[in-house]
């Protein structure tokens, strides 16, 4: 049994869980195996109402769902408002898609022969995702892999119980099948071997996964004993390169967000600014200024961030300050690590800090690419900010760690930004804008340590979760060899344009 506690107040029980084991996550899985032909039977039109049904669903009950999010992870409200608003989006989004899900009709080399391809599910679809965004990265997965005709099993984390469960009931009375989703709850050991167990047996078709580098690395080699490609979304070390010419209060602006917002706890949070040498002092001001005076606490208040997740966040966190080194400067509070009352936060929202997991929000300056700071990802309250000189060295601390997730470039001119984006080695790329905060329906997803290359969301999702069929048909009731039997229209290359 697991207890989840109210990280704003750990004394305050929110849910309490059974969690399965290897076993039940296989039974799952063999069951959502027995159901997936009669789903995949279903017309895609359908298929979209059930979506659509889904969204309506979430519409209605959205408030509610937002309010249990800031319960059990303490998420700042505002932001478990838009972490809802994603999951009807993505609704809205897909609905549409099972009234296309389209493929092409290909003209053949022969007469009389037609050539087609079609979308066909891959099969039954296990789904592993973090507590971080609990409804709304799943519903990538979940909602396109549903609408394409596959069976799901999911996985959430075992430290969002109810929000899960919430979750589960809705998509359930959206009137997808039973047999054809199910959850369970499992910790990452038991759905390790549980999903081994699956794979060998052949009841699982496709692994999605979001959370560390280090499991995906795992996953990947697990499906790829199957002759599997998992859907990988990792880890991030997220720069956010800021050049003289830009407007420094905006980049400010978009490094607080992403620097700070959700406690740091998104894959697409900044991990380093990086800044141009002639700016990089009055960056540290403004930067400075702007998380001190940032509010901080009760999530069911107006803060830019709230308590960490879980404790098992906090602790992992408390680890990763240790990697803060003597040539660093320190910015942005009174004080480093949780916020107590003898390390007090001025301006704390909320009435005891040490009732819950808060932390002082710490900027890192002097970062260099020889720092630990720089190369791991720390899932947190925490932002680097390193300078440079030339272009070149900020692409190459841009990129230096390995991570390729998002990446962000603050310049008034269009030649650096393009620049930037030929260069940079990250999936995602904004401009003036912060590294978080990507809209539901552009390609998600990152290279090097942050994922194999898979893109989730819009169009782009539906290669994850169907596999392309060619088809053709000769109805010129004789065999016609490809490439043998074509016609060929004589032609006289020799001829030249008179002089
Ligand atoms: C994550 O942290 O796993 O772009 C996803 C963003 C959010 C999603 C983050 N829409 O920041």
């Amino acid at each position: 049994m697991r207890t989840i506690a109210n990280p704003a107040r750990l004394d305050e029980i929110v849910s309490e869980a059974h969690l399965g084991d290897a076993e039940t996550f296989l039974q799952a899985c063999r069951a959502a195996k027995a159901a997936q032909p009669s789903w995949a039977s279903v017309p895609a039109p359908v298929r979209g109402g059930a979506i659509q049904h889904l969204g309506r669903l979430v519409e209605d009950n959205a408030d509610a769902l937002a309010r249990l999010i800031t319960l059990e992870i303490g998420k700042p409200i505002a932001e478990s408002r838009g972490e809802v608003q994603e999951v009807i989006d993505t609704c809205s989004f897909f609905l549409g898609e099972g009234r296309r899900l389209y493929g092409m009709t290909v003209p053949s080399e022969m007469p009389d022969k037609q050539l087609f391809t079609f979308r066909v599910p891959v099969g039954v679809a296990a789904i592993i995702t973090a507590g971080n965004f609990p409804v709304a990265v799943p519903s990538w997965y979940l909602v396109p892999a549903l609408l394409c005709g596959n069976a799901v099993v999911w996985k959430p984390a075992e430290y969002t119980p109810a929000i899960a469960e919430a979750f589960a009931q809705l998509i359930l009375h959206a009137g997808i099948p039973v047999g054809t989703f199910q959850m369970v709850l499992a910790d990452g050991p038991e759905t390790f071997a549980g999903l081994e167990r699956a794979l060998d047996e052949g009841v699982v078709d496709k692994v999605g996964f979001t959370g560390s580098t280090a499991v995906g690395e795992r996953l990947g080699e697990l499906c790829g004993r199957h002759l599997q490609t998992p859907c990988l979304e990792l880890g991030g070390k997220n720069p956010l390169v800021v050049l003289p010419d830009a407007d420094l209060d905006l980049a400010v602006e978009g490094a607080l967000f992403s620097g700070f917002g959700t406690a740091g706890q998104r894959c697409t949070s900044l991990g380093t600014a990086i800044v141009h040498r002639d700016v990089h002092d009055d960056f540290i001001d403004r930067f400075t200024k702007a998380v001190t005076e940032a509010p901080i606490g009760d999530p069911t208040r107006d803060v830019l961030y709230g308590p960490m997740i879980d404790r098992r966040f906090a602790a992992r966190f408390e680890d990763w300050l240790e990697l803060i080194r003597d040539h660093h400067q320190l910015h942005g509070s009174s004080a480093v690590g949780r916020i107590r009352a003898a390390a007090s936060r001025e301006g704390f929202v909320g009435d005891d800090p040490e009732a819950g997991l808060f932390y002082h929000p710490t900027i890192v300056d002097g970062v260099r690419a020889d720092d630990d700071l720089y190369r791991i990802e720390t899932f947190g309250p925490i932002v680097g900010v390193a300078s440079f000189d030339t272009f070149d060295e900020a692409i190459a601390l841009a990129n230096g760690h390995g991570y390729g997730l998002s990446s962000s470039i603050y310049t008034t001119d269009p030649l650096h930004a393009f620049r930037f984006r030929e260069r940079v080695s990250a999936g995602m790329v904004s401009v003036n804008n912060s590294t978080s905060g990507a809209e539901a329906h552009l390609p998600f997803g990152g290279n090097g340590r942050s994922g194999n290359g898979s893109r989730q969301s819009g169009v782009w999702v539906l290669d994850q979760f169907t596999r392309w069929q060619a088809m053709n048909w000769d109805y010129s009731g004789r065999l016609q060899k490809a490439q043998m039997d074509v016609a060929d229209l004589s032609a006289d290359l020799a001829y030249r344009v008179p002089e």
